[in-house]
């Protein structure tokens, strides 16, 4: 695997939780595999877990690692072809982005969506130049549209705690007063599509996913109906996706939030939410703390998810 931005880039994807579980098991086994090898992580954005999870991958499988955060001590980037560069952004991408592929043998990207053109976001204008003119495999650590290593994760987890070959798992839109992008629920969709559980999704009207996302998941607009049964809730706020609301906040309706009267309809569900999370809005403390919260290991699987994929990459070079 050269590059990692979604699913189908892992290939055999029950081959792939068989290695993850591999690495879970032992992670120092593959120490030698990243010898004089360095990874230079770009953050466009901000990260708590990204940051520290595929840092320590790294340095499991013996890698230096390097990270860069561009809005703190670098040069501001033009990213637009054929612009005056007389503003405020003093470099451009185009030379940026090769001479970052100079010092580095891997690169991970993260690049929000910027919800100023929804074309410019689906068509993961960053993600893609950095794959184009960086010389380099690259991954994503959440671009605009897909945040694949947080879906692995949560596949991992899925696998690890479900008591049913078949669980259902429910993901459902919960209030928020920013406008966040879909990355996490169109990912999260995209993975669970992949596998052949009982996947079902539940937000308000008007916070429909892309439809090559949503795929053939079902859509419930009852969020009661939905949680009934369940043995997983996934809770994530997203902005709007459709036109003329894209980019927004459209509702910030707390009877959305989850709470353990909601919890009480499912299947004994287990909490699962990627963090960072604002409770009382998305979920109430109660739950969040409760037995089901399953939020830590969830997040802990993120350092096994970007080693697996980061095997996978330097078994490549
Ligand atoms: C980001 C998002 O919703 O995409 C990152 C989540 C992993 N969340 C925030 O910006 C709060
Ligand atoms: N879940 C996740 O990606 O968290 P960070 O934004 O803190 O990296």
């Amino acid at each position: 695997m050269r590059n990692f931005t979604n699913v189908h880039d892992l290939g055999d994807l029950q081959q792939a939780l068989k290695e993850a579980f591999e690495i879970k098991k032992d992670k120092f086994r593959f120490t030698e595999l990243g010898k004089n090898k360095t990874l230079l992580m770009i953050f466009f954005n901000s990260s708590l877990r990204t940051r520290l999870s595929t840092q320590k991958a790294a340095m499991n499988l013996g890698m230096n690692t390097m990270v860069l955060d561009v809005n703190q001590g670098a040069w501001k980037l033009e990213s637009e072809r054929g612009v005056v560069m007389d503003g405020d952004k003093p470099e451009h991408l185009l030379e940026a982005i090769p001479v970052m592929g100079c010092y580095c043998d891997v690169i991970g990207v993260r690049s929000f969506a910027q919800f100023e053109s929804k074309e410019d976001d689906y068509s993961e204008k960053i993600l893609n130049q950095f794959i184009r003119y960086s010389g380099r495999p690259v991954f994503s650590m959440e671009a605009a549209t897909r945040h694949p290593l947080q879906s692995f994760a949560d596949l991992i987890t899925i696998e690890e705690y479900k008591k049913t070959e078949r669980p259902k798992v429910v993901l459902t839109w919960a209030p928020h007063p920013k406008a966040l992008p879909q990355a996490v629920p169109n990912s999260f969709a995209e993975w669970m599509n992949a596998t052949d559980y009982d996947f079902v999704i539940t937000h308000p009207e008007g916070y429909e996913l892309a439809p090559e996302f949503a795929g053939n998941a079902r859509v419930e607009y009852d969020q009661k109906k939905a949680f009934e049964g369940a043995d997983f809730i996934y809770a994530k706020n997203w902005a709007a996706y459709t036109d003329p609301n894209y980019g927004q906040v459209v509702s910030k309706d707390r009877s959305w939030t989850v709470d353990t009267e909601k919890m009480a309809l499912t299947n004994q569900a287990y909490f699962m939410h990627c963090l960072p999370v604002r409770r009382n809005m998305i979920v109430t403390d109660d739950v969040i703390e409760s037995p089901q919260s399953i939020v830590i290991p969830e997040a802990a699987n993120r350092e096994i998810s970007a080693q697996t994929v980061l095997k996978k990459i330097l078994e490549s070079l």
